[in-house]
């Protein structure tokens, strides 16, 4: 059997189980290693990174970034590409990718750390991981004084950059307004498309798969409303863990204009996150530390953030190699629903 891929992370998080997703997918042989106190100092020496998940090749190199390392797997395997070519459908996934990377995090740690229940269950299943005790392990006196303590370093880590993305209490009306709307399009989107860009799942489905399964559905509060509001939201979650792409993938749907229930999907996004994105730039641009934003609930004062205004440029790369004649395609579909403006800003 050939050498399996090592990913390095932890079940309750995002990036970990989007990773996951996509190499299952794409049926990659994989060892998952969770990342504990233990292989912390020599996994961040050889990764350069403090951020999971990382992946370690059979060769022995070592990947970072969710997003670079679905572009690094898809020029190894390329019979089951996570990304179109074509150019709507390209932007789009791109689109949707970086708003699920980059803005519905916000909701996942405000969820995950500002009610007692969530913070209580995610600090438990982070601090196990970490410490290297199995999930469902009995725990002795000495086992549960070391989840405590992890437990607790944990939450101290989480609420400090809770407060620095500006995700509290304060934004509660916001982001919890907006999981319910944001919901209730999935639903209704999944209702009529299997997959987020029809019948193939894309590099997009995997990253909300991740959000989902490590955070929306595992922390209680969030999964009240996605049972409530969004049976269809569960049923995709149910096909994506199924998915693989087996040996007949199936083609990329045409697509030369945005589907009626993704058309929503997108406003919403370019009502949200885009002015974060916009602001960010700006904000780094002017070596400001804080975007202000108001959406009508008061001002919140996010940090300004170097990796989101890294994921924006490379997608604005990504759409100013296309053709004229591309270009031209893509912007009369998406100009009007307020998600390209972002990614046209000058180079
Ligand atoms: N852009 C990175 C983000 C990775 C990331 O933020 N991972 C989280 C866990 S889901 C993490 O390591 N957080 C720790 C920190 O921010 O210090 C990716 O796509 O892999």
């Amino acid at each position: 059997m050939a050498a399996p891929y090592r990913i390095y992370g932890m079940d309750a998080s995002f990036f970990t189980q989007k990773v996951l997703s996509y190499f299952a997918y794409k049926e990659i042989p994989t060892a998952y290693h969770k990342k504990t106190v233990a292989l912390k100092d020599e996994i961040e020496k050889k990764s350069g990174t403090h951020l999971i998940p990382v992946v370690e090749t059979p060769e022995g190199g070592w990947l970072t970034d969710s997003t670079h390392i679905a572009f690094e797997m898809d020029r190894r395997f390329p019979d089951s590409l996570l990304l179109p070519d074509a150019p709507l459908a390209r932007m789009m996934a791109r689109i949707l990718e970086d708003y699920i990377d980059e803005w519905l995090t916000l909701s996942a740690m405000h969820y995950r750390w500002i009610n007692e229940p969530d913070r209580s269950l995610a600090g438990q299943s982070l601090a196990r991981d970490f410490v290297g005790i199995p999930q469902d392990a009995v725990l002795d006196a000495q086992g549960k004084t070391l989840i405590s303590s992890a437990r607790d370093m944990i939450t101290h880590w989480a609420m400090g950059m809770t407060e620095k993305l500006d995700c509290g209490l304060d934004a509660r009306p916001e982001i919890e307004g907006d999981w319910i709307r944001l919901v209730t399009l999935l639903n209704q989107h999944f209702r009529h498309s299997a997959f987020l860009l029809g019948p193939r799942p894309c590099l997009a489905d995997f990253a909300l798969y991740g959000a989902v399964v490590a955070h929306f559905i595992f922390d209680p509060t969030p999964r009240k409303v996605a049972t409530h509001h969004g049976p269809q939201l569960l049923i995709w979650r149910d096909r994506m863990h199924k998915v693989r792409a087996g040996s007949g993938v199936i083609d990329w749907p045409v697509i030369d204009s945005v589907p009626e229930t993704l058309a929503p999907l997108l406003q919403h996004i370019a009502m949200g996150f885009h002015p974060y994105l916009l602001g960010n730039h700006q904000a780094l641009s002017g070596n400001q530390k804080f975007v202000r934003l108001d959406q009508g609930y008061g001002v919140r004062q996010i940090i300004a953030r170097q990796s989101t205004e890294r994921t924006r440029l490379e997608t604005a790369q990504d759409f100013a190699g296309f053709s004229e004649k591309d270009k031209q395609a893509v912007q009369s579909n998406l100009e009007p629903l307020g998600v390209l403006a972002a990614y046209t800003l000058a180079l």
